[in-house]
């Protein structure tokens, strides 16, 4: 490990995690800032030898999404469904890659947190009471009179709702004398100026009882001694940091005891208060160690406001992914935002970033090198001896992966990627000051290998510490040197590589006209579609079509791990109505029962197929297959008109993974 430089025998454990998104169906930039935010951390930490379980997942209870399933028609698990997928895409999309996928309505966390609170309640740290206060559905909130803001929620400035109601509570005030020397004595949460909010504005301000539960709606996980109580939709998603490892409040867990406590809880400022009051107290209840860090980033504004969803000013990352590629969205909102600050998003400040940083600094430095690698050695190179000018970028090439380390240790992403930047300029400045085309007039060939061997060693440098924030450019650079990403943080000092055999690649990023982009963001915001663009799309459509054919249809390893195959159980069968070739299956996948619909009435009878063990592609968008939602496909072989299900070969359990 790279920390001590000891040899360790087993690897430490970093447990990171990011809030656990409501399931809004429209994803914004904002979003996307944590949790890209989360897997660059996640990213260096690997590369540094540590053993990362990186969380993220959805929070589908509350009123909230029971109202918009009711105003679609739909029951909430259907409707939070639908939107799972999407999110899943999106961090796909953007290359996050996490650990674990927690969805609140599982049901191991679902009995879980009946768990916790049952656990809580016969410790007397919750009880029986009457709630009368304000409380602010978006924000799923409780808020005292004093803490409203001209009698609005503090927090989105909404009205609030006047709630009466009989609710279990959680003694919050008598962890408050903790939670402040928390706050106030240890760096348990950062940035200190939150520290300041927390204390002054709620510590200091008197710390109430919490309301945790809810009888006025019904989506929520139900508290199991008392039908009519709901757990209040923060207790239920906060425990999510531990029931995805396995807590239940009954028996050991070998994830719990791996990876509690977290290492660092990352969200934005507005439920910062939720994570460094209420979560420590719960936890101090619990009896469990406490998270060692919670880090409280800043917004992404637009036109001054917090990106929301709430507010319409959201930007599509769907779409700047599709235009611009996952890498430049990452380097934007990792480049852009200053730690603990809110950045203003602005599309023109993106594309000029694109350009003038990935394109011009880093594209350029790449490209010309390897130009010049080829052009004049056939790629191949060796270190030679160093001569005065030398010196600086060679100490600075040594220099970075401890400054990018110390940036990352603090969790400042920003930083870092600065300080890799600074050497990319120094490169560039290295070619102006050495003049290679010079070298070749002079027939110095010498000289010209060792400038050119400096070169590529920091830019080997360069993309090995990018591979954390912009994974597919930091590749493709160590692709151009014939390297492949190394599992390490070995090697990160100039020398390291002694010969080079490298190859030309082409444009990392393409130059972008911004205006001609600047326009097509707007008519593509407001809905107006371009028809060339359509075309165009219809054009490389057709375009990857015959590429993919000429391909033989090959897909990628990761795009084959995209589809989820996993053993599942069928429990009941039966024929749907007028539909001669369906049958409708409930499925057991693992823990959790699922409607399916499948057209193999044909082939298999009702009977015949209660008990049988299938394969299902879970992970595929429900349908609506003649009035039944169904929720994955079963996989068979066919032959002419012969059909046959897909099976494990030897007993194994439902929920399995098919890989
Ligand atoms: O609060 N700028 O979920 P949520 C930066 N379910 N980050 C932003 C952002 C913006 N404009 N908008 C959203 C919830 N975020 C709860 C969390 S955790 C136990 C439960 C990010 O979908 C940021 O991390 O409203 C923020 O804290 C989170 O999305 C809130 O997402």
């Amino acid at each position: 490990m790279a920390t001590n430089g000891k040899k360790k025998t087993e690897k430490e454990k970093f447990y990171l995690t990011t809030p656990i998104y409501y399931p809004s169906g429209k994803w914004h930039l904002g979003h996307c800032y944590t949790t890209v935010y989360g897997d660059a951390i996640a990213r260096f930490k690997r590369m540094e030898g540590y053993d990362v379980f990186y969380l993220t997942g959805t929070d589908e209870h509350g009123q909230k999404i029971e109202k918009r399933a009711e105003s679609a028609g739909v029951s909430p698990k259907k409707f939070v469904d639908g939107l799972v997928g999407e999110i899943k895409e999106l961090w796909g999309a953007l290359n996050v890659s996490y650990t674990k996928f927690i969805r609140t309505t599982d049901d191991y966390h679902v009995k879980a947190v009946q768990n916790i609170f049952k656990k809580l309640y016969d410790k007397g740290d919750i009880y029986k009471s009457k709630y009368k206060g304000k409380y602010c559905t978006p924000c799923e909130a409780f808020w005292t009179e004093s803490q409203l803001v001209d009698g609005k929620c503090p927090d989105c400035g909404r009205e609030v709702q006047e709630t009466e109601e009989e609710s279990y509570f959680f003694k919050l005030s008598k962890y408050a004398p903790q939670v402040r020397k928390l706050l106030t004595e240890t760096d348990f949460l950062q940035p200190e100026s939150r520290v300041n909010e927390m204390v002054n504005n709620f510590i200091d301000a008197g710390l109430e009882d919490v309301a945790v539960s809810r009888t006025s709606f019904t989506w929520g996980v139900p508290v199991e001694f008392d039908k009519g109580h709901i757990v209040y939709v923060w207790i239920d998603a906060l425990s999510n940091y531990i029931t995805a490892l396995g807590y239940n409040g009954e028996s050991e867990s070998a994830d719990m005891n791996r990876f509690w406590p977290a290492d660092l809880h990352l969200m934005a400022k507005e439920i910062v208060r939720f994570h460094s009051i209420i979560w420590p107290a719960m936890l101090m209840a619990l009896d469990l160690p406490l998270p060692k860090k919670v880090v409280g980033h800043g917004w992404l504004l637009f036109g001054g406001d917090k990106m929301s969803k709430s507010k319409g000013n959201v930007v599509d990352p769907f779409i700047l992914k599709e235009r611009y590629g996952a890498d430049a969205l990452r380097y934007y909102l990792l480049r852009a935002m200053p730690f603990g600050s809110d950045g203003a998003y602005t599309s023109e400040a993106l594309l000029t970033r694109i350009n003038s940083e990935l394109c011009n600094d880093l594209g350029n430095l790449v490209r010309r090198t390897m130009k010049m690698n080829e052009q004049y050695f056939a790629g191949k190179l060796s270190k030679g001896a160093e001569s005065a000018d030398d010196a600086a970028i060679i100490a600075k090439a040594n220099a970075l992966y401890g400054a990018v380390k110390a940036d990352m240790d603090a969790y400042r992403p920003q930083q870092a990627l600065e300080k890799i930047f600074d050497l990319v300029g120094m490169a560039n400045k290295y070619i102006d000051l050495t003049k290679p085309w010079a070298l070749v007039k002079e027939n110095n060939t010498e000289r010209l290998n060792q400038v050119l061997y400096v070169l590529t060693e920091s830019i080997r440098i360069i993309g090995v510490l990018l591979l954390p924030f912009v994974p597919e450019t930091g590749e493709k650079i160590l692709a151009s040197l014939k390297l492949t990403p190394p599992k390490t943080n070995e090697g990160l000092s100039y020398g390291a590589v002694k010969t080079y055999n490298t190859v030309a690649l082409d444009a990392l990023f393409p130059r972008l006209n911004v205006e001609k982009e600047l326009e097509e963001l707007e008519k593509l915001a407001s809905g107006k579609k371009d028809e060339k663009e359509s075309v165009k799309k219809e054009e490389k459509k057709e375009e990857n079509k015959q590429v993919s054919e000429q391909d033989n249809n090959y897909i990628t390893i990761d795009e084959f791990f995209r589809t989820q195959l996993k053993v599942a159980e069928v429990l009941a069968c039966e024929k749907v109505e007028k539909a001669d070739k369906l049958l409708k299956l409930t499925v057991k996948v693992g823990e959790e029962e699922r409607t399916v619909v499948s057209g193999i009435a044909k082939y298999y009878t009702p009977e015949e197929m209660v008990g049988k063990r299938v394969v299902l592609v879970c992970n595929l968008k429900p349908r609506n297959m003649r009035g039944i939602i169904s929720e994955g496909m079963i996989l068979c072989a066919s032959e002419g008109d012969k059909l046959t299900l897909v099976t494990p070969e030897t007993a194994i359990g439902s929920g399995a993974e098919v890989c």
